[in-house]
């Protein structure tokens, strides 16, 4: 396998006049789709007699018949005419493929061109290896039944349907050499992150991005209806496509022939128009937006399957989704059905009698790293260039006097993410991603000089928009993150800022994303890629403009789920610590990274070296915070930067209401150091734990996120009943910052009190402790009703040490 240095971009071709394809060269592409089409199908129903040589028996059929056919015949017919475009046009070129579940045919493709034999050698190319193929697919312990990460030449499973476009110009960012065709199903693009990804090309540069061809595939059904698309008029269909910012094509027919040589002409169009607009773009200065290409590809569901089944269409109906003949153990007439069918392809054709596939149309694919399955651009941590990171405590905040400062932590982060940006503009592998949050949560530093990435028209008013701006912003989540994912899958590296209650609206693709990190760490020939960084801002405890609706923490719950190797959670308390993790996550490889940190101006706590030894650590006493040595009567933890100053607020409080209480302040900046070490990497070993959260001492603990999720990380450590947790409950209003904490109890007054409570020997201070709480929110609950904002003692708070 090459690596970054051998890949080379292809530049485009532009065609001269062409002479249609002879006859001679149809029919070997005909025969070539065939054999594809041949091996899906014996891949979903066959596990032995791979070639047919003799009379089909139920005992040559899988026991369970798991897979998808209709989808995969037109996605193998595509295949093949790339690879006549890949070698005629010298194309570096991927294929992503929407509807994953014609896994099929992606494994026979790469199996034809031999890709998959070089990468799985005991898939030989004999009868052996085909049976193997076939026996393989969807079988225990053998290969999912998706474009899943063990297939050669995929980013994109597609298991989970809406994410094939985005991720397609997710690879085309900054790899002018690169040609990603993208097929989209036609019930995939009635989903919402598929409906908005056509506005891609409104940030596509043709100068110095590669190319996106999005295919729709019209085979008109999903799995039990038609789709919206292809029920509108065809006019009204290629309307929309116009109207999205496209030139549409359309290939529409069922006869084979005849399709393959008009797809061989219209592609050749097609192809020629990508050329001609990069051509314009990088030799003759153009610099509007193009209507590049797309294709609709209108061809049965299930084409060449079996027509009827029991009497009912089959072909071109929605019945072709999964199965079509699936009731071959009671009914000898579905397996006859099936024998022709497959024999239909004319396997002897194909395949010589040791079962290889015959020279003359095994030539026709393209060689070594142009065949798709060995593209490199699909195996993304074969390219990674690492990221040149500079030196983060050039950009540290001066602590003089812990606490007596106010700065907003990510717009620290910012000026880091500025310098790496810079750092990297010669290798251009770094983009950073927004929802149109970049400048609202802070970090607008980073679009100082590089400019925002824009192709649509600009007026005067507009600032920072430039056909090779480097940030992306869009006010579209699943835009945001698609892109991402499919930038760092081809090897680049990335950052992606948003407000933490609608991060949520990704929850289901970050899923996907670690899914495939998970898998691919599994699988050799898969190289790690950079690691997926969030920094979640604008946080539920300073929605100061907007309220309840902007308040929700729980995107941490739902990360906690993914596996512990992919999963990392980070809650910085102050702008030092902030730059030590976010140096940390921008280095790593293979993970998700997420960054918890607010915009506000808050105080400040760490001496550079300190936030560096803290973030070692993941987790620490603070011991200038605390005021007694080993034996503390209660912990005071706390995880986020608004819970921190809460508990730093109630250890002062406490030194007036209980003086003599030994109190020691830990502070969680690396949320899975708190798991035990056998759930997490990160996990602090039980003795240290121990040490830090001494058994039968009382800790209160103020968390940024939702009280359970400390203690679901915390549930089989010693002491998980003196854990008293308080975060986020779901109250929330647009209300004062300090009201925010006293309507979910993580406020000071109610942390010193809690203490109090778990302390034995401070019972008899008890009542006067729980009334002095309650005048302290009365007057609270008055002054800001009244004023509209925070008692100026909580306003001008400052941290004092003793
Ligand atoms: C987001 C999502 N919702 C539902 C499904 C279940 N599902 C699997 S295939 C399919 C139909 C897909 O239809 P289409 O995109 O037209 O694909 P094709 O016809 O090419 O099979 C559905 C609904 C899914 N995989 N992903
Ligand atoms: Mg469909």
């Amino acid at each position: 396998m090459s690596d970054a240095t051998t890949v080379d971009a292809a530049t485009p071709v532009a065609a001269a006049t062409r002479a249609p394809l002879s006859d001679e060269l149809l029919a070997k592409m005909d025969a070539y789709w065939r054999a594809a089409n041949y091996l899906s199908v014996g891949q979903i129903y066959l596990k032995d007699n791979p070639l047919l040589k003799r009379p089909l028996t139920l005992d040559d059929v899988k026991p369970r018949l798991l897979g998808h056919w209709g989808t995969t015949p037109g996605l193998n017919f595509l295949y093949v005419h790339w690879n006549r475009l890949i070698r005629e046009r010298n194309l570096n070129m991927i294929y992503l493929i929407g509807p994953g579940h014609g896994g099929p045919g992606l494994v026979a493709n790469t199996y034809l061109e031999g890709s998959y034999t070089e990468i799985y050698p005991h898939v030989e190319q004999n009868e052996d290896g085909i049976k193997r193929l076939f026996r393989q697919f969807s079988w225990p312990y053998g290969i999912p039944s998706h474009v899943a990460p063990e297939t050669p030449g995929s980013i994109h499973e597609g298991g989970e349907l809406g994410y094939s476009l985005v991720h397609a110009y997710g690879a085309a960012l900054d790899n002018p050499g690169l040609i990603v065709a993208c097929v989209v199903g036609d019930g995939e693009a009635e989903t919402g992150p598929l409906a908005t990804s056509w506005h891609s090309n409104k940030f596509l540069n043709p100068a110095t991005d590669g190319a996106v061809l999005p295919i729709l595939h019209l085979n008109g059904y999903k799995i039990a209806n038609p789709t919206v698309l292809a029920r509108i008029a065809h006019a009204e269909l290629e309307e929309l496509m116009r109207g999205y910012g496209y030139e549409p094509f359309t290939l529409e027919g069922d006869d084979p022939v005849e399709m393959h040589r008009k797809a061989a002409a219209l592609f050749d169009t097609i192809f020629d128009r990508i050329a001609a607009i990069q051509k314009a773009a990088r030799e003759e200065g153009a610099s509007e937006r193009p209507a590049w290409p797309m294709l609709i590809l209108r061809t049965p569901k299930g084409w060449t399957g079996p027509k009827f089944v029991d009497g009912r269409p089959v072909e071109n109906t929605w019945r072709a989704h999964q199965v079509p003949l699936d009731g071959l153990r009671q009914n000898p007439g579905h397996l006859k059905q099936l024998e022709e069918w497959m024999r239909s392809y004319k396997p002897g054709e194909l395949f010589d009698e040791k079962g290889r596939f015959r020279d003359e149309l095994a030539d026709m694919a393209p060689k070594g790293n142009r065949r798709m399955g060995m593209n490199a651009h699909a195996n993304g941590g074969r390219l990674l260039v690492p990221l040149k990171v500079p030196h983060f405590r050039d950009f540290e905040v001066k602590i003089e006097d812990r606490g007596a400062k106010d700065v907003e932590s990510t717009r620290v982060l910012g000026r880091l993410l500025h310098a790496v940006m810079e750092a990297n503009l010669d290798t251009k592998n770094f983009r950073v991603f927004g929802p149109d949050e970049t400048a609202s949560n802070r970090i607008q530093d980073v679009i100082t000089g590089v400019g925002k990435a824009w192709m649509a028209e600009t007026l005067p008013v507009d600032e920072n928009l430039s056909p090779t701006g480097r940030v992306m912003e869009v006010l579209s989540e699943h835009l945001c993150q698609g892109w991402l994912e499919g930038y760092l899958l081809t090897g680049r590296h990335g950052f992606f800022s948003c407000y933490e209650a609608f991060i949520h609206i990704v929850d289901s693709m970050v899923n996907q994303h670690a899914k495939w990190l998970k898998t691919t760490r599994e699988i050799p020939w898969r190289k790690p890629i950079a690691s997926l960084n969030y920094l979640l801002s604008s946080l539920v405890w300073r929605q100061d403009h907007n309220g309840f609706s902007h308040q929700d923490p729980g995107f941490i719950d739902h990360l906690m789920n993914k596996k512990a190797d992919v999963v990392r959670i980070y809650l910085p308390p102050d702008a030092n610590t902030l730059l030590s993790v976010a140096d940390h996550c921008l280095r790593s490889r293979h993970y998700i990274n997420l960054i918890v940190a607010g915009k506000q101006p808050l105080p400040q706590w760490l001496t550079m070296d300190d936030a560096v030894a803290h973030c070692t650590a993941g987790l620490g006493e603070w011991k200038w915070a605390s005021n007694c040595e080993s034996d503390p009567e209660v912990v005071m933890a706390c995880s986020g930067d608004v819970p921190t100053m809460e508990a730093m607020a109630a250890v002062m409080l406490l030194r007036t209401q209980a003086p003599d209480l030994r109190v020691r302040v830990v502070n969680v900046v690396d949320l899975m150091a708190l798991q035990p070490t056998s759930e997490h990497p990160h996990g602090l070993p039980d003795e240290e734990y121990d040490q830090l959260f001494p058994p039968k001492v009382p800790c209160i603990f103020a968390f940024h996120g939702y009280p359970w999720v400390i203690h679901r990380l915390t549930y089989r450590r010693h002491n998980h009943d003196g854990l008293h947790v308080r975060g986020y409950k779901e109250e929330g209003t647009t209300t004062t910052p300090f009201d925010m904490c006293v309507l979910n109890n993580i406020d000071r007054f109610q942390l010193a009190l809690d203490a109090i409570k778990r302390v034995p020997r401070l019972a008899p201070q008890l009542e006067a402790a729980q009334q002095g709480y309650s005048e302290a929110i009365q007057r609270h609950k008055l002054y800001v009703v009244e004023n509209g904002e925070d008692l100026p003692e909580i306003r001008n708070w400052r941290w004092r040490e003793q």
